[in-house]
This record gives C-alpha cells, sequence and structure tokens, in this order.
C-alpha cells in the first residue's frame, strides 16, 4: 500500500506532520534501520489511518533525502527532505527559537530574523505539496502544530478540493503578545486556509478569533469567522489526551508492579517519591520545582531519609542556545543540592537524562507518591494525564501548574503558579501530608475525567468536526 499511495493521490486522509512517527537507529554492527516512534497522536490515528486509505507526510528526522523502508511502519509514510541550512533555520529558528518562546507567554526572549521566515516559508511549501501529491480528490488533511501554520492556506491554494484541518498542540498567545511578530498576518492567514482550526483551550481560540477580527479584518461570530470568498473558519478548542486504558492496563501487570518496587527500593526505600518527568525544556518549570523541593529539604521541613525527587530530562533541542543555558542551569543546581544535602547512599535529587520506554515509564508512575508537573506554560502536559491514568488504587498525589492546558480539567489536583516559589513548597508539602482518604477523593475524580476523555476520542471528536 504504502509504495502505491507515495506515486499516486489516492489517500483520503492525510496527516501532516513536521515529524514522521518512525527514528532512524543506527545498529551495533553499524548498519542503519527504522523503528516506529509512538507517540499518542500516532496510537489514537493508527486505526483510523489503517482502516482508510491515509497518508502521513513528515521529515524523518535526518537531513537530506532518505529512501525509508517500507516495512519501518504500518503506516504510509511521506517524507518531506529538510537540508542542514533549512533544520537550522526553519526547525531550530523560526519554530523553536521565534514561535515556541512567543507562543509560551515569552518564557524566554523570541528572535526575530528575517532569514528564518524565509526557510519557514520554503518547508511549509514544500510540506503542502507532498502533502497535495498524495491526497484524493475531496480528501480530509489533518495538518498538526505551529512547525506548519502556513500549510493550510497554500494547500487550499493547490488543492481547493480537500477538507483541511489543523491542530495547535501549543497555547496561542494573547494578542498583546501575538502581536510582536513581524509576520503576524501571514500566520493568521495561513491557519485561516483549514476549515477547522483546533486549540487545546477555548481561550486560545478566543485569542485567534479575536486577531483575526482586528489584524486581518474578517467578520467573527463565536467560534465563526467569515471569509469574503463565503467560506466559514471554526476555531475551536480540542483538549488532547492519551491512550488512558492503555497506560492503566500496562500499569496492572505484575512486571511494572515488580519494577515500581525495585525502583523504591534502589532508591533507599524513602518515606515517599517525588517524581517530574518531561522534556527537557525552560517551559516546564524543573528548575523552580526543584528550588522549592531543595528548600524544603534544607529548611528541614522534609528530611532525605522522608523524601527524594526524581526527575527525569529528557535533553531536547540542544543546539538552541537556551537550552543549553538552561540545562547547565539545572546542572549546577543539582549538584549544589546534592552536595549540601545529601548523604552517602542518600541523595536528595536523583537527576536523570534519558528517554525512557513506556514501561519504566509507567513503573516511574507507580513508584512517584506525588508527581511534580510545574510549567510556566503548557499547551496540554500529557505526563499528568499518564500519571493519572497509572493510579488505579487511587493513591497519589499530583501538584499541577495552574498555567498547564491539562489545570482546566485536572481541578482535583493541588494546583501551584511555578512562579511563586513559597507557594509551592506549600503545595509540594500538602500533597506530602495528604492522607490516603484525601488523596482517593482527589486522585478518583481526575481519574474519571481522564478515562472519559481520552485520545481516541479527542482525534474523533476533531475529525468529526472537520466533517
Ligand atoms: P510536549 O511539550 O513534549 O508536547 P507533554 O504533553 O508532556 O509535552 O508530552 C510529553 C510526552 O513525552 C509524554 O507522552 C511523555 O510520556 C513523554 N516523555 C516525557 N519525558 C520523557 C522521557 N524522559 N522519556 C520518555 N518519554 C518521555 C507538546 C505540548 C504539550 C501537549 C503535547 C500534546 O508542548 O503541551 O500536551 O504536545 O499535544
Amino acid at each position: 500500500m504504502a509504495r502505491s499511495l507515495r506515486r499516486r493521490a489516492t489517500a483520503k486522509l492525510v496527516v501532516v506532520a513536521n515529524r514522521l512517527p518512525v527514528d532512524q537507529v543506527t545498529l551495533a554492527d553499524g548498519s542503519v534501520t527504522w523503528r516506529p516512534s509512538p507517540g499518542g497522536v500516532v496510537s489514537a490515528l493508527e486505526p483510523l489511518m489503517r482502516a482508510e486509505a491515509a497518508a502521513w507526510v513528515g521529515w524523518p528526522g535526518v537531513s537530506g533525502e532518505v529512501e525509508i523502508p517500507e516495512d519501518a511502519s504500518d503506516l504510509s509514510l511521506v517524507p518531506v527532505a529538510i537540508t542542514e541550512t533549512e533544520h537550522e533555520e526553519y526547525y531550530e529558528g523560526f519554530a523553536n527559537a521565534t514561535l515556541w518562546p512567543l507562543y509560551h507567554d515569552l518564557v524566554a526572549k523570541p528572535e526575530f530574523h528575517r532569514e528564518w521566515w524565509d526557510a519557514y516559508i520554503d518547508v511549509n511549501q514544500r510540506f503542502a505539496a507532498a502533502a497535495a501529491s498524495v491526497a484524493a480528490r475531496g480528501a480530509t488533511v489533518w495538518v498538526h502544530d505551529y512547525q506548519l501554520q502556513l500549510v493550510p492556506a497554500i494547500l487550499r491554494e493547490m488543492r481547493p478540493d480537500l477538507r483541511i484541518g489543523f491542530f495547535l498542540h501549543i497555547p496561542f498567545p494573547p494578542a498583546e503578545l501575538f502581536s510582536q511578530l513581524p509576520w503576524r498576518r501571514q500566520i493568521l492567514e495561513g491557519l485561516l486556509g483549514a476549515d477547522l482550526v483546533g486549540f487545546q483551550l477555548p481561550g486560545a481560540a478566543a485569542n485567534f478569533i479575536r486577531l483575526v477580527r482586528d489584524r486581518v479584518g474578517h467578520k467573527t461570530q463565536r467560534e465563526s469567522v467569515f471569509l469574503p470568498d463565503g467560506r466559514v473558519v471554526t476555531a475551536r478548542a480540542f483538549p488532547i489526551s492519551i491512550d488512558a486504558a492503555g497506560f492503566e492496563e500496562l500499569a496492572r501487570t505484575v512486571a511494572i508492579e515488580e519494577r515500581a518496587e525495585q525502583i523504591r527500593s534502589d532508591l533507599g526505600n524513602p518515606a515517599k517519591v517525588f517524581l517530574g518527568v518531561d522534556r527537557l525544556d525552560y517551559t516546564k518549570g524543573i528548575y523552580p520545582r526543584l528550588r522549592a523541593f531543595s528548600e524544603l529539604i534544607a529548611d528541614g521541613s522534609l528530611s532525605v531519609e522522608d523524601a527524594v525527587f526524581v526527575q527525569v530530562a529528557t535533553p531536547s533541542r540542544e543546539r538552541v542556545e537556551e537550552y543549553r543555558t538552561m540545562r547547565d542551569e539545572i546542572n549546577r543546581l543539582v549538584g549544589r543540592v546534592n552536595g549540601d544535602l545529601g548523604r552517602i547512599g542518600r541523595q536528595a535529587i536523583s537527576y536523570l537524562h534519558v528517554s525512557l520506554p513506556r514501561e519504566e515509564m509507567a513503573a516511574l508512575y507507580r513508584a512517584a507518591d506525588i508527581m511534580v508537573v510545574t510549567p510556566y506554560r503548557d499547551g496540554m502536559n500529557l505526563v499528568s494525564k499518564e500519571y493519572v491514568a497509572c493510579r488505579y488504587d487511587d493513591l497519589g498525589a499530583l501538584v499541577l501548574s495552574e498555567f498547564a492546558g491539562a489545570a482546566a480539567e485536572l481541578r482535583q489536583a493541588f494546583l501551584v503558579n511555578p512562579y511563586d516559589i513559597n507557594g509551592m513548597k506549600a503545595q509540594m508539602l500538602t500533597a506530602y501530608e495528604a492522607k490516603p482518604r484525601e488523596q482517593a477523593r482527589r486522585m478518583r475524580a481526575m481519574r474519571r475525567t481522564v478515562a472519559e476523555h481520552d485520545v481516541t476520542q479527542w482525534a474523533s471528536n476533531f475529525l468529526d468536526a472537520l466533517g
């Protein structure tokens, strides 16, 4: 199926995302192979994509032209080639040093460079052309995320017959911040090429509608934009979720339960385990949470016998300067805390730079009494939902930033403002001291929410609305 779809426009459903759901891996003998890289969106769309003639358009993760063997994935993959320079300018530059900080409340200062913008246009055109070449007449195309905001309009120009949806996984900023962008109007017009523009939260959809009215001048009403050519674009929230049942099933296995026990024993069986799991990103608030925890130890509210903090952080975007600076700051903090407060065989913070398989993530979620998720700003944050899904015994506590999209749904978490270190310390201590009954009251409510709204429902809600 894969080959024929690549050559002819027969896909009835086309997913367009920056990354293809495969990774190139080098084996011990030096040979190169490809492996599926599973993620929530992939697992939600896989059944659909198998049932229909479907294709996934994206960058394979390595520069230049590549051939992806058909057996690398069950899905039909359409690779988009990106050069080394484009990767620097379009991806590391415009996507991750301009848009990412701008869309996350200016947690870091966005950089505006005209050559990055030019590369963003070029690469978006290439993605649109690839989608146009595989989409059947009248097909549905679902474009994902901030790297590809121009694709909807370019694609509509090429193929007016298509039904086009766009989903933004990260926050969409208020007009006051978005308006800094020198190319604000082009981005808005790019998105308006879609029939349906999806956001994580209703507030983001409202920000978009207001900007379209004020900056582009189209008539709007609630979640609708009325274009001069008669087309109506809908902007609405579709909060993303996880494969909740799958996580719970995994967490319930004996092997995971044993691994969780092992983790606790490796940590020296402290009374309580705090856990943080994130991509190493400055939006995730790793520094302030470790600082709050270390102050609780330093001022005697907790002792290293009572509590240990496990922080797993997968390095990401390491070629972007802000990421390197943040990594150094956290390294220094962890070194200082463990040097000052640890004992032999007892580190206050156990800090790991690794990417873990799903099984190990589930075991960590099972091992953790208190999950600490404190982003300065986050579109949704799936880690918080994964933790809840794994707590089938209704025990455990979630400390969650008000500024994570997930806070809108997980109201029974111990909510915190990550800018307020004292407030965070107080909530972390309350979570630490929460009795099983109190934990269960909160956890049960959150588990109901996550079970009722899983990622499959998210995908079908979006596609149904797209029609
Ligand atoms: P991310 O910023 O990557 O996603 P998040 O929602 O937390 O953030 O998703 C991270 C995913 O990666 C989770 O499924 C988690 O299990 C996994 N992960 C994190 N650390 C890991 C590690 N060390 N090893 C293995 N896996 C790890 C963006 C937006 C979010 C939005 C998602 C989905 O920034 O706000 O929720 O997209 O739309």
